[in-house]
Order: C-alpha cells, then structure tokens, then sequence
C-alpha cells in the first residue's frame, strides 16, 4: 500500500480540475449514463499514487536505435532564464490519456511500443511518403531547445527538448497551396494503451496547428529530452512542441501527419469545445471557463508566478494573430 503524500507543486484541484470531467453534451447524448459511472470512479485523480521516483529514469534507452545521435548541440537562441525542471519531475508528472486520465501514467507509458513506427505524410502534398522513424530521424537536423511548457490546467515546467524543426518536415513533404493546415494523429492500439480502452474519448488524438503555425520557427518535433532519446511517457518516439500554445496542443506519439485544406477538429476541442479551443494560444487575461489563467505552478518549485501572452514567446508568434477577426477562446 502506498501511502499519498502531496507534493508542493501538485495543483489543488480547486485551483485546476482535470481536464476530462466535462463532456460537451453531445459526447454525453452518444454515450449514454454509462459514463457518469465511469467519470465518477475516474475522479478527480489528478495526483494519485506516489510515484517511485527510481523509475522514472528507467524509461530512458539505451537500446533506443537512436541513441547514438543524443545529446544534440544546443540552439542558443532557445534559451530561458528560468531554471530546468528536474527530470525527476517532469518524467513522473504528465499527461498522455492514452495510458490514463491522471498524471501518474509513466509506468503504464512503458508500454508504448515505439519500434518499429512508420510515420505517414499525406494529403495536399507533392510528396507523401510513409518513413521510418529511425530515416525521418537521422534524416532532419537535430538540435537542442530550452522551452517552457504550460498546460491549461495551469501547470508549467522547463524541458530541455531535442528534436528538429517542424517547418524542415514541411518542407520534405511540399506541400500544395490548397494545403492550409497540419492535421496530426497519435497510434491508435486499444490492445496496449490502456486509455483508449476508455471509449468515451475521441480517439485517436488528433491536433493541429495552420500552416503558418507549422512554419513558424517556434514550432519542434521533439525526439529526445535531456540529452537523450525521448523517453515513452512524454510521447516517444516523436511529439510536437509548440510553446506559445496551451500543452494540450503538443501532441504526443505522432503517426501520420496530412496536410488539408479543413481546419483539423482536435481531441479536447471535440470534447468540450467551450473550453478547449483551436487556437489554444496562452493569455493570461482569458480565464478558462472554470479557472484562472493569470498563474502558474512551476513543477518542482513550489511557486506561482504570472502567465505571460503567448508563455512568453509573443515575439516569435505574435505577428501570426494580428489580424485575426473571430475572437477565439483563448485569445
Ligand atoms: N497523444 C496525446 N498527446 C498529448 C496529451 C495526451 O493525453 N495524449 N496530453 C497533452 C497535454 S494536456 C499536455 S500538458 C502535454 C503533456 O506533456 P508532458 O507529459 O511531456 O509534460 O501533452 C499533450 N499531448
Ligand atoms: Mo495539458
């Protein structure tokens, strides 16, 4: 029996209710009362079950194919002044609702089957291909980033991520003008990640971002962190990381990306799309419906401190939104 025991930078779930307790009520009418069982027995368990902190590093890879590439040479023009979260705490604490709706999922992550794994491009583009991700790997520019990270549920951290460009994919792919948004998907296995055996969600997670957003500097394919390959629970082999945006939108363990001509509709933005929007950007002066955004927990530091516009990134991203007419939530 464990015995919990909170710790300072866990969110009170006053201050942040896990995102999946509300169902819009469409989700609601397709599912029945079944799920108000289920969503009562998932409870509020964002921060259930003490972690074993030792195996936290344990998903890290010495058998990864890649391993020979890490670490990176840092790109200092992505520094922070803010101080890295330990990776003791950023490995234990994350969300990844393939493997459950609750932080504690690193140890279930294991699971993740990340060899072999065929990455596919398709839609409005002069080149599809399905890759290995092992090729797509050794075939970009690798590099490493220091970017913060803020979820929605007002949480942030600072991660010293590796990977590469998200516009050097576009550009292999070359895209066709009727292409205007990057439709990305997660694996979809019921068999192995336990999550998806909850039917209620939307799966597979799906995210997107326009192709402006895609081409934006900011925005990385992330394949390791902390100088190694990535390790399963932050969404190995390969995730998204776009900082300017709330974390919701950084999808993890990516499949297949198709350019379009629609805009993608994302996994939270199905679910409740009062609360979880496109757009995502961060701004401390629209709350969440049921929270404030003014502040953040910084994992690992007990503090709060303010949210800044676009998480602070506004002189990469903010050009990107100046004309835009619709006032989505979010910004
Ligand atoms: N496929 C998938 N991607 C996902 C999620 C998820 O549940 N599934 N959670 C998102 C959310 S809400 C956040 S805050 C970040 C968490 O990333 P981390 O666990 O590496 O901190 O991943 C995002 N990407
Ligand atoms: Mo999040």
């Amino acid at each position: 029996m464990l015995i919990k025991s909170k710790k300072g930078w866990e969110i009170p779930e006053r201050e942040a209710t896990p995102q999946e307790i509300f169902f819009n009520r469409r989700r609601f009418l397709k599912t029945t009362g079944l799920v108000l069982a289920s969503a009562a027995s998932m409870g509020l368990g964002a921060c259930d079950g003490e972690a074993e902190e030792s195996a936290a590093g344990a998903a890290s890879s010495s058998s990864d194919p890649t391993a020979d590439l890490y670490p990176v040479s840092r790109n200092e023009r992505y520094t922070i002044e803010r101080e890295l979260t330990p990776k003791s705490i950023s490995s234990t604490y994350n969300n990844f609702y393939e493997f459950g709706s609750h932080k504690r999922i690193y140890d279930k992550a294991q699971e993740l089957k990340i060899r072999p794994w065929q990455v596919v491009i398709d839609g409005e583009v002069n080149n599809p291909e399905t890759l290995d991700i092992d090729t797509l790997i050794r075939a970009m520019p690798l590099e490493e980033r220091l970017y913060r990270h803020r979820c929605v549920e007002a949480w942030s951290m600072t991660v010293p991520w590796s990977g590469f460009a998200l516009k050097e994919l576009v550009k292999r792919a070359d895209p066709k003008s009727s292409a205007r948004y990057v439709r990305m998907e997660t694996f979809q296995d019921p068999e192995m990640a336990s999550g998806q055996r909850q039917y209620w969600y939307p799966w597979p997670y799906v995210e997107g971002l326009t192709m402006e957003e895609a081409t934006n500097d900011l925005a990385f394919m992330v394949t390791g962190v902390y100088g190694e390959p990535l390790a399963k629970q932050y969404g190995a082999p390969i995730r998204l990381a776009v900082p300017w945006k709330y974390g919701f939108k950084s999808i993890k363990s990516i499949v297949r990306f198709t350019f379009t001509s629609q805009r993608p509709v994302s996994f939270w933005e199905e679910i409740n799309p009062q609360e979880y929007g496109f757009w995502a950007n961060v701004n401390p002066e629209v709350p969440h419906p049921r929270w404030s955004q003014a502040t953040e927990e910084v994992l690992g530091t007990g503090k709060r401190v303010p949210t800044q516009l676009f998480n602070g990134y506004g002189e990469y991203v903010a050009g990107l939104y100046k004309d835009m007419q619709d006032k989505p939530i979010y910004f």
